[in-house]
């Protein structure tokens, strides 16, 4: 007898936990579907009557269900073989939606698939359902997020830390082509993917307690608090759902029984506010703007992250082992830059105070547990904490930072008699205007390991930003290039392309991305380069589609794609963009008749809400978006479009729609870039400047099939005391017929003068950025780009020789040389 369709899939379910070995689960008398299930005893819906909201619930549960007990598993098997654990501390993990990514990494595709088939869901808009959890600004945050893929895939025994802020990095919207910010309630509904371990939560105490007052958080001084940190733990599948770790995001409160004390001394209001100031921590992602800086609620929010993930770190530490000089060959903890650089001066206070160790071994294994990554050279964007916030909340903790220093300054003076700069330069404390800690400078001498994110940061890294530690303690520094997870960012998000490369050389490439170099005889193939161009057209229509549906603009797939979607800054340079369409929208201004290979060109990203640069960046970009729209001169030859609501989800569906990548900071100030790699896995083609991870990628692919452009860091940095933008101005016809575009208000007819802070940073103040230095050569960059675009099978040869060199840059390769050359970890497979 043929099984119904529910039966099938209910079977399905059972065998593949079977296939996980956990043996199935047994139904209590009922043999319904897990989906079915959950919608009648969850949600208590009619399945013939329900949204798709209880719909995306439910078979979120569903997948929940086959992952359970491999999760619980995986925690069993760490527990019984007691191997070295590592923790990656992070203030940001950017996950993206985790439905369709825990489908791909169980390899539940044919069951997802069945049931779409089975009961005619509307796949597509169930996935809509699922928030895009913005936990972090950029590419720091994603970064952590790609490196726990790949340590679940690479069956390491790691944990994640964060915090589970209640709204996450803004909702962006435009208005008369401004950034508006609306607040992230990404919490709304319940998430399915946290479980709360209410168990296993910390204490933290600190030494002023907290108020509300006037919407703002006001520190008391002099009043010692306890702060809980209440645990919610997500699943992290590892491809094939062998190992299933966990990223642990803490939320703080007050203790429960707290109130019951204040109501019997009458004070129950009182006591409520304490609690929901207490809350108040968690509560927001702080954007990376230099005022945000200033705020103290975000120095709490570090200690706190660094507090409870210490705590229980160390409790689980103690759970296995009773000789704290084992510490350093049971625990690696990684810093994801300098906000977690708290866990130097506590984790020195529990081995004094609490395992009551001496200080120089405290030190020692202190060292020899942590590790620092650095991920940004801007001096603007290094932490330095005011000394008094210390005092306030944790004096303890200060005593030791001063305690580290004179130990550090003592040995300074040994080893460099009478060099009073060096002193002032290594110390831990800047002394003017007032006194600060410099979190890098803590973090650098307390740890055993520091690195940068590329070849070219890592090494700007140690000669020049932190050049005197790096002289004392020059084992310590090390490069290790970023990478981005090859299953979210190939298999799931451009299944046509991952297909066609399957087809080709077979699914090796999912857990080792070198094999993609095997594709590099096939870009002479012809019949290959007509599937990769099927592909991409597929995909390119597929993105126009979904955009259509989700904004209402349209765009034509039969035009270049050429895109830039990161945080909008001035050292990346979206102005620099915009400068050359401007130019190329010029030319055809100047002579109608001419013909230009049709292009949109796409820009995503969000400005902080208190960097008003960056915000009248996007302006420009959507006045000068809406002046070609309606000039019919252009005849539709070239078209602008700037997304709003950059996040992870429309990452997804952009880069592999993407024939043009933008890469084109200043060259020394991007410290890797990650984008930039899942573009080219994609096959974008990169138009760029030799900075950050750029660099390696372009040595990959080969530099013949990149178009890099503009000044190095050598050049940019040569060039500093002399640059003088106004040069550009008046000897280059077509960047002064821009400037004086842009000046004339042709962009901005019924807002005049808006754009004059354009005028003053690009020559009034001398183009710190240097864009017009650049600007030429991006232009002929480009020339050479739609010139080759023209010859559609080079075009393909090229793309398909940049998928094919761009192994290197999965994180599962960064990963490995993380745990081998850094942690010194290895797997830990679950039986
Ligand atoms: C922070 C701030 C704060 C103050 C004002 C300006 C500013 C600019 C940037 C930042 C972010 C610093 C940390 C960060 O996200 N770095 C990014 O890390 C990525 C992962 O390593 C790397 O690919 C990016 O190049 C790097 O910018």
């Amino acid at each position: 007898m043929a099984a119904s369709p529910k039966t099938a899939i209910s079977d399905l379910i059972s065998k593949l936990i079977a296939q996980y070995g956990c043996g199935p689960i047994k139904f209590s008398g009922t043999d319904e579907a897990f989906y079915e299930r959950h919608l009648l005893f969850d949600n208590v819906v009619d399945a013939n009557d329900v949204t798709l909201r209880e719909r995306y619930e439910a078979v979120a549960r569903s997948v929940r269900d086959v992952l359970s007990q491999r999760w619980i598993r995986t925690e069993q098997t760490y527990e019984r073989e007691n191997p070295k654990r590592i923790y990656y501390l992070s203030i940001e993990f950017l996950l993206g939606r985790s439905l369709a990514n825990n489908i791909t990494n169980l390899m539940l595709d044919p069951i997802a698939a069945q049931l779409i088939k089975d009961k005619n869901v509307d796949w597509l808009g169930l996935l809509e359902q699922e928030p895009d959890p913005g936990l972090g600004n950029g590419g720091l945050g994603r970064l952590a997020a790609c490196f726990l893929d790949s340590m679940a895939t690479m069956q390491l025994p790691a944990t994640g830390y964060g915090l589970r802020y209640e709204y996450g990095m803004f909702k962006q919207s435009i208005k008369d082509g401004w950034q508006e910010e609306r607040p992230d309630h990404w919490l709304r509904r319940e998430d399915p993917w946290q479980i709360m371990r209410p168990q296993e939560s910390v204490e933290v105490k600190v030494n002023c307690s907290f108020e509300i007052t006037g919407g703002s958080l006001r520190a008391e001084v002099g009043k010692p608090a306890r702060l809980f940190g209440i645990p919610r733990d997500l699943p992290i599948v590892g491809y094939s759902g062998r190992t299933i770790n966990s990223l642990r995001l803490w939320a703080a409160g007050a203790p429960d029984y707290f109130d019951f004390q204040e109501f019997s001394h009458g004070d129950f209001v009182g006591a409520l506010a304490e609690k929901l100031a207490a809350e108040t921590l968690t509560r927001v992602l702080y954007p990376d703007d230099s005022t945000s800086l200033g705020q103290g609620l975000r120095f709490v929010q570090e200690y706190f992250l660094v507090a409870c993930s210490l705590a229980d770190i160390i409790r689980r530490f103690r759970r296995s082992n009773t000789d704290w000089s084992t510490l350093p060959d049971k625990v690696a903890i990684q810093l994801n830059d300098t906000h977690p650089t708290m866990a130097v001066p506590e984790l020195m206070r529990i081995l004094l105070d609490e395992a009551k160790l001496g200080w120089d071994e405290a030190w020692d294994l202190t060292r020899k547990t942590l590790t620092y990554t650095n991920h940004t050279l801007l001096p603007e964007a290094l932490e330095r904490w005011p000394i008094q916030w210390f005092e306030m909340l944790i004096p303890r903790h200060l005593e030791i930072i001063f305690e580290i220093n004179r130990r550090l300054l003592d040995d300074v003076r040994n080893r460099f008699p009478g060099d009073e700069g060096r002193l002032a330069r290594v110390s831990l404390i800047e002394e003017s205007p007032t006194k600060h800690v410099r979190m890098a400078n803590l973090a650098i001498v307390g740890s055993h390991s520091t690195n940068g994110v590329a070849a070219i940061h890592s090494e700007l890294l140690r000669t020049i930003t932190v050049k005197d530690l790096a002289e004392m303690f020059p084992e310590r520094f090390n490069n290790k290039t970023n990478g981005v997870t090859p299953r979210r960012w190939l298999l799931l998000a451009n299944p046509t392309l991952a297909r066609a490369i399957s087809d080709a050389i077979g699914e090796g490439w999912i857990t080792d991305l070198s094999q993609l170099s095997k594709l590099k005889p096939l870009a002479d193939d012809k019949s290959f380069r007509d599937n990769f161009r099927a592909a991409t057209r597929a995909t390119k229509a597929r993105f126009a589609n979904w955009l259509k549906s989700k904004t209402g603009e349209t765009v034509d797939p039969d035009t270049i794609f050429d895109c830039q979607i990161k945080r909008i800054h001035e050292y990346k340079r979206q102005l620099l963009n915009a400068l050359r369409i401007v130019v190329l929208y010029n030319r055809v201004r100047e002579n109608p008749n001419l013909e230009m290979t049709p292009r949109t060109f796409l820009f995503s990203g969000k400005a902080a809400p208190a960097y008003h640069l960056a915000k009248l960046i996007i302006k420009f970009i959507n006045n000068l978006a809406s002046t070609i729209d309606n000039d019919p001169t252009m005849r539709g030859q070239l078209k602008v479009l700037f997304i709003p609501e950059y996040d992870v989800t429309l990452a997804e569906h952009l880069i592999p729609a993407s024939d043009v990548s933008n890469q084109i900071s200043t060259a020394g100030y991007e410290a890797s870039g990650t984008s930039n790699m899942k573009f080219m896995m994609n096959g974008a083609l990169t138009i760029g400047t030799r900075d950050g991870a750029t660099i390696e990628m372009a040595q990959e692919a080969g530099e013949k099939n990149f178009f890099l452009f503009g000044l190095t860091a050598q050049q940019v940095a040569d060039s500093r005391g002399w640059y003088n933008p106004h040069w550009h101005y008046e000897h280059e016809p077509e960047t002064r017929a821009a400037l004086d575009l842009i000046f004339s208000d042709h962009f901005s007819r019924h807002e005049p003068g808006i754009f004059e802070p354009l005028r003053d940073t690009l020559l009034t103040h001398g183009d710190y950025y240097m864009h017009l230095a650049d600007l030429t050569s991006y232009l002929d960059a480009d020339r050479r780009l739609v010139e080759l675009y023209a010859n559609s099978e080079e075009w393909a040869r090229k793309a398909i020789l940049n998928v094919a060199g761009s192994g290197k840059f999965s994180s599962d390769r960064t990963i490995a040389q993380y745990a081998g050359e850094i942690w010194n970890a290895k797997p830990c497979p679950v039986g």
